[in-house]
């Protein structure tokens, strides 16, 4: 048993509140979540961040964002904007070692983040 977190949510081995899900992918909402719609869009296989990505993880990475464009249009927020994040390593608080794409909306936001 893997002892990865996003991976065993994934598995369905943890519990989790799904949004939708693609061959490649599964969103699900954050559980702290930092803006009325906070979903977490990972891919199924593991990979540890967005550093870790090659060439041959292309259709992989736009699956990814497919998915987020289509949790946005499915939450409602697609008209008002929304924002995509990959926090890599420490000083982005990068926390679960699991390649995650957050989908943040349903509030004006700003830039730059802190
Ligand atoms: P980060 O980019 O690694 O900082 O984001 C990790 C996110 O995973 C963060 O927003 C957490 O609230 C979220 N999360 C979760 O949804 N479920 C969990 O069991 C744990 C963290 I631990």
């Amino acid at each position: 048993m893997t002892d990865c977190l996003f991976c065993r949510i994934v598995a369905g081995e943890l519990p989790s509140e799904r949004v939708l899900d693609s061959e490649r992918t599964y969103a699900f909402r954050d559980i702290s979540p930092a803006a009325p719609v906070h979903v977490l869009v990972v891919p199924r296989q593991h990979i540890d961040n967005a550093a870790a990505l090659t060439a041959e993880h292309a259709d992989l990475v736009g699956e990814l964002l497919t998915t987020a464009r289509a949790v946005a249009d499915a939450e409602g927020v697609l008209e008002r904007g929304y924002r995509l994040v990959f926090n890599v390593g420490e000083d982005a608080l990068n926390s679960v070692p699991h390649l995650h794409l957050h989908v943040l909306g349903g509030r004006s936001m700003g830039w730059p983040p802190g």
